[in-house]
């Protein structure tokens, strides 16, 4: 399994990244836990990208390479991995692809999940109330789906343009994603 989960925020990449990793040993790397895992220890990066990460934006292209160089080349090469929330830019794409041909690896799967506005706006707020995530407010929930559709979207025609694109429907039960998920791994 080396699978890329693409999507708006809220999507619940994260939440099937997690259980797919569990269920089949791949390595789980998601560049949103790290950067919450930065701004906590008080790193330099992580006090210069929780400015953007409040504001919705997404964090500078190099800032987001210099930290997943690392851990992609750390990773255990046995049963694969999946990236969750990387790339989200075309040029972390482009950078991706050399990073993994230097590496002698490829991805053999981009996951697309889909869900609406509506059901996101709904989702991210059920999120703060019991989180309280600095970036699940009203103002900054349009911010990130604004950031989504100009800069990540345009993603969906880079992979599916390589051949690689799956798309599965997030508006549904996490068990009934997970399912067609689980289907797609054994496939
Ligand atoms: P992320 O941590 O990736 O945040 P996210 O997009 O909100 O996560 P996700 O879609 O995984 O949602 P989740 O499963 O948690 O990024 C946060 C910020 O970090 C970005 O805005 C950006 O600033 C920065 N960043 C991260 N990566 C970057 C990069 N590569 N480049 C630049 N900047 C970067 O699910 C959300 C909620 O929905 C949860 O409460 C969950 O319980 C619920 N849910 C999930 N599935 C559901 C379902 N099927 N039904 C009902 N609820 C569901």
């Amino acid at each position: 399994m080396r699978w890329i989960m693409l999507g708006p925020p809220g999507s619940g990449k994260g939440t099937q990244a997690k259980k797919l990793a569990a269920a089949f040993g791949a390595d789980h790397l998601s560049t949103g836990d790290m950067l919450r895992s930065e701004v906590a220890s008080g790193t330099e990066l992580g006090c210069s990208a929780r400015t953007y990460m409040d504001r919705g934006d997404l964090v500078p292209d190099e800032l987001i390479l210099k930290m997943i160089a690392g851990r992609l080349e750390s990773m255990s090469n046995g049963d694969g991995f999946i990236l969750d929330g990387f790339p989200r830019t075309e040029a972390q794409a482009v950078a991706l692809d050399k990073m993994l041909d230097t590496m002698k690896r490829s991805i053999d799967r981009v996951v697309l999940v889909k869900v609406g506005d509506e059901e996101i706006k709904s989702r991210l707020a059920g999120r703060a109330r019991q989180e309280g995530r600095a970036d699940d407010t009203e103002e900054v929930i349009n911010r990130r789906l604004d950031v989504y559709r100009k800069q990540t979207a345009p993603l969906i025609a880079y992979y599916s343009g390589k051949g690689r694109l799956s798309e599965v429907v997030g508006e549904r039960p996490i068990d009934v994603v997970y399912g067609d998920l689980k289907k797609l791994a054994e496939s």
